[in-house]
């Protein structure tokens, strides 16, 4: 039961600044990877939160690049997990699943974060590591076990 997909309804997605309109962050996690999530360009390490809203345990997660343009501001990507909420133009403080992805990606392309062991916690954070840039992501995926199934 280690690949059971998580960030279905009753999961929050938020952004380390304020979006709106097209750009949503409900878009982070809505299963339509043509929609986009932005996080603005407005400070250092931009990030996108996703809230479980208590602790699951996380395997890996792909993140899928916006499939429309602008393919190359997706690169030294970090995911983390763990229950400390991000903290704006702050790297997280929580364990990191997996390396960080440098890329740059292509359009609509999937970046794979496995984690070396599996990791526990309230937030999942997909996070660019050290660039003051925007952060579009068409769809994250987070897999693992739900809360209260050891
Ligand atoms: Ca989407």
């Amino acid at each position: 039961m280690l690949s059971d997909f998580l960030t279905g309804t009753g999961v929050i997605a938020s952004a380390s600044s304020e979006s709106s309109g097209t750009w949503r962050e409900e878009h982070l996690i809505d299963g339509n990877v043509n929609t986009v999530a932005h996080a603005a360009l407005d400070a250092l390490n931009p990030f996108f939160q996703i809230d479980f809203g208590s602790k699951v345990l996380v395997t890996r997660a792909e993140v899928v690049n916006r499939v429309d343009c602008c393919a190359e501001r997706f690169k030294n990507a970090i995911v983390t997990v763990g229950n400390v909420p991000g903290i704006r133009s702050q790297l997280s403080a929580n364990p990191q699943c997996g390396p960080k992805l440098d890329g740059p990606y292509s359009l609509g392309q999937t970046a794979e974060f496995i984690c070396e062991r599996p990791l526990v916690g309230r937030f999942v954070t997909l996070q660019l590591n050290g660039a003051v840039e925007s952060l579009n992501i068409g769809e994250m995926r987070v897999f693992g076990k739900p809360p209260g199934k050891d």
